[in-house]
């Protein structure tokens, strides 16, 4: 067992990032966090206020910032690498960002990792491996080959590769996870369920994509932070592990779900435009996880997590407010 004392998470402040922080503050004592975030529209400071400063430290910069990223970690035990541009309609309207922060960014870690013998910790998606037909049996594995289909998702693709090139090449100390789709509190509202959730507050119609038939494998991310711990502490290095929680559903069922916790009609929604290049399903096998690490998923009654999520939209209005029209805005100039 690896038991780091000191770890930087990158993209602390972000949705998954930062449920992360708060799960390491909760389960590890021993353990200090220094989040290095450059709070992009999707990073907010509020995510991790309130946590105790002689365990939580909070470095606002880029992981493209080579100078700043060898001075942290030169003094860390671990890096554990969140920090991207995560939204696959954003990445179809300017693929740029993406480029930098995803590639350039991850090349930039993984550089100053093998500099100082750093362990390393890749978080990555299931995206990677393309789509799944709705009546295909499989399910991704670790041994699936790579097929992204987005511009989010192929540098995502392409920072999993840097990885595995490192750690082969220069025996960069790395493991890889590939996670499904996340849910839970602090995530950002372009996101499908809170976009959703604060329509419904704001008395606004949800907006589905396509013909509503795409399927998702959620998993809430709560389990995906003691996934992640569980293959820091005690993967195998240069190893990939695949994260899920058997939580397959299309996204006209979770919106009916949603509606109902609205008391409003299952029909109450437009259909709009749909994604370009909308992948039809993800689903992953996490055999590799559960056995040989014998994690498993507690958050797996998904209408319970989502009821608790919505509740938790209704009460911290303040946190999601200010993001609210904007990103409406954006949609909208989209047909969406
Ligand atoms: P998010 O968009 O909510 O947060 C990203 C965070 O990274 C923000 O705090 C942002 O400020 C920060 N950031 C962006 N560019 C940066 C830069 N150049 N330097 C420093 N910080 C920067 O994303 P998320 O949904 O929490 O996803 C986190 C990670 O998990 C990503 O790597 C994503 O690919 C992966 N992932 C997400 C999901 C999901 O369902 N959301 C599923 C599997 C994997
Ligand atoms: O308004 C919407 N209506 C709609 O039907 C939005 C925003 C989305 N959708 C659909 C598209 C997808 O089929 O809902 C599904 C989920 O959409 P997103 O929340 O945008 O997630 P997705 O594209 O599946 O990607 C997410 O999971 C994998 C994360 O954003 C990625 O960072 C992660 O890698």
């Amino acid at each position: 067992t690896f038991e780091p004392k000191r770890i930087v998470v990158t993209g602390g402040c972000g949705f998954i990032g930062s449920n992360f922080v708060h799960h390491v503050v909760r389960e590890h004592p021993g353990v200090h966090v220094t989040v290095l975030d450059k709070l992009t529209y999707a990073g907010n400071p509020d995510n991790i206020d309130g946590l105790p400063a002689d365990r939580v430290e909070l470095v606002v910069g880029d992981i493209c910032d080579a100078a700043l990223v060898d001075r942290l970690v030169s003094e860390t035990d671990a890096v554990v690498h969140y920090a991207a541009e995560s939204h696959n309609d954003n990445s179809i309207a300017d693929p740029s960002p993406f480029l930098r922060t995803n590639v350039e960014g991850t090349y930039t870690l993984i550089e100053a990792c093998r500099k100082y013998g750093v362990r390393y910790h890749h978080v990555s998606t299931d995206e990677v491996y393309g789509d799944l037909a709705l009546d295909d049996p499989a399910r991704f594995t670790e041994e699936t080959p790579y097929r992204p289909s987005s511009p989010y998702s192929s540098t995502k693709a392409s920072s999993d590769l840097l990885v595995r090139a490192w750690a082969r090449t220069f025996g960069l100390a790395a493991t890889i996870s590939n996670c499904s789709n996340n849910y839970g509190p602090y995530q950002h509202v372009e996101k499908f369920i809170p976009r959703q959730v604060t329509n419904l507050i704001d008395g606004v119609r949800p907006k589905l994509y396509g013909d509503g038939r795409n399927v998702r494998d959620w998993i809430h991310t709560e389990d995906h932070s003691s996934a992640v711990w569980t293959i820091l502490t005690r993967g195998r290095i240069g190893e990939t592990y695949l994260i899920g929680a058997d939580g397959e559903l299309d996204n006209i069922t979770v919106l009916r779900e949603i509606l109902r916790a609205f008391d409003r009609d299952e029909d109450d929604f437009d259909w709009v435009r749909d994604r370009p290049g909308h992948d039809r399903r993800y689903a992953i096998d996490a055999t590799k996880l559960r056995t040989e690490l014998g994690w498993e998923p507690r958050h797996t009654d998904f209408a319970a997590g989502l009821a608790e999520t919505i509740a938790w939209y209704r009460d911290n209005e303040a946190w999601w407010r200010p993001a609210k029209e904007a990103t409406e805005a954006r949609y909208r100039a989209q047909g969406q």
